[in-house]
């Protein structure tokens, strides 16, 4: 090891005391091009490309974090009402979000859960609040776990080949006894005590919660890990505000605000944020509904705050989400070509007006408008 070092190190000074004669005309042309890129970076022009760089390299970071968010909302749209409880065996009392404006939103303490909640032009600059409940609205991975307890097998729950799906004992479930036919509905199982979920166990599953008559089967969902529920489902709300105690990124216009993703802690009722989108002006929700129930749609709404847990089911097959945000930051030589925005289509949603909620620099940022349209497919 050694002698191979040191026989490189002869080499190298070799070399060097060969070159010592002055410089070559490459070693000349090479300071050149180093002197002449010097001067570039010095010049106007070679700024404005740096400039421009950079306000692509921003739209391009909006752009992915555009992508994750609005990915999550589409998952949560999909899967509203997944394991919701649409009966209860019993009359049940549970809690559901403890703050405001969340708790507007509740179905408790004793309603059937709604898949979907909107609050229509409630929220930061006349945006929407939207809500949504299924079993699937969590942040958990016991929320995607479920299994099904035989009136033959119990107090064995099945079990599932890959052990990453299963459900492991001290996690909270609650039980819903499948509809028999269209004229029935999943009802949510209670023991005598009012309780609406139990803790699993996958040798010695609790037998108030397990099938009576011979033949039922009973289903399990997996609600939390380990938190004693408030409410026999999970709860996603999706809001604009902004925030108390971080501070809004500075390449947002002013008067914008972040999307949140926000679940309802089963310990608390308080909000988990989790911020999916920055420089968010506003968000409209319309749905697409099948009034008359003949499987097509024919109208679009912005409230369905008059229908019941049953209806929404029935009828809402569309889901459309506007979302007005910005790419990258401002920029002056930039000038958006129009004062106002619709924000929606088919009548519904509403027009946003630049000037007046942005301020004097709306001209100066590349407004984009997102929309989302899902077909919701556990409803
Ligand atoms: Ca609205
Ligand atoms: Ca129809």
């Amino acid at each position: 090891m050694l002698c191979a070092q040191s026989s490189i190190e002869a080499n190298i000074l070799k070399k060097y005391k060969l070159n010592k004669k002055g410089f070559s005309l490459i070693e000349l042309l090479i300071a050149l091009t180093i002197l002449a890129i010097i001067v570039a970076i010095s010049s106007d022009t070679f700024k404005n490309v740096l400039e421009q760089a950079g306000r692509e390299m921003g739209i391009m970071s909006t752009q992915m974090d555009s992508f994750v968010g609005l990915g999550m909302l589409t998952y949560d749209i999909e899967h509203a009402g997944y394991g919701l409880p649409e009966s209860f065996r019993s009359t049940i009392s549970y809690n559901e979000a403890s703050t405001s404006p969340a708790n507007a939103y509740n179905d408790a303490p004793s309603g059937i859960p709604r898949p979907f909640v909107s609050g229509n032009n409630t929220g930061l600059n006349g945006s929407d609040y939207f809500v949504i409940k299924s079993i699937l609205a969590a942040t958990n991975n016991v929320c995607t776990k479920w299994t099904y307890i035989t009136f033959e097998n119990k107090p064995f729950p099945k079990t599932w080949s890959s052990s990453s799906q299963n459900l492991v004992n001290g996690n909270r479930v609650i039980v819903i006894k499948p509809a028999k036919d269209i004229y029935s509905s999943n009802e949510l199982i209670l023991d005598a005590d009012g309780n609406f979920y139990t803790t699993f166990n996958s040798a010695n599953f609790s037998s108030d919660f397990s099938p009576q008559n011979q033949g039922e089967r009973y289903m399990i969902y997996g609600v939390d890990a380990s938190t004693d529920l408030r409410m026999p489902f999970n709860r996603t709300d999706y809001y604009i505000k902004v925030p108390t105690t971080s501070s809004m990124s500075l390449r947002c216009a002013p008067n914008t605000g972040i999307l949140y993703k926000a679940t309802v802690n089963h310990a608390n009722g308080e909000l988990n944020e989790m911020p999916i989108l920055d420089c968010v002006a506003d968000m409209q929700v319309i749905f697409g509904l099948d009034s008359n129930e003949d499987g097509v749609v024919e109208t679009y709404s912005d409230d369905i705050s008059s229908l019941t847990a049953n209806q929404i089911r029935k009828r809402v097959k569309e889901v459309r989400i506007y979302i007005l945000t910005h790419e990258g930051g401002k920029d002056n030589s930039y000038i958006y070509p129009t004062s106002t925005i619709s924000v929606g289509e088919f009548g519904k949603g509403r027009e946003f007006n630049l000037s007046s909620t942005i301020g004097t620099s709306w001209q100066n940022y590349r407004w984009k408008q997102h929309i989302i349209v899902v077909k919701p497919k556990d409803l």
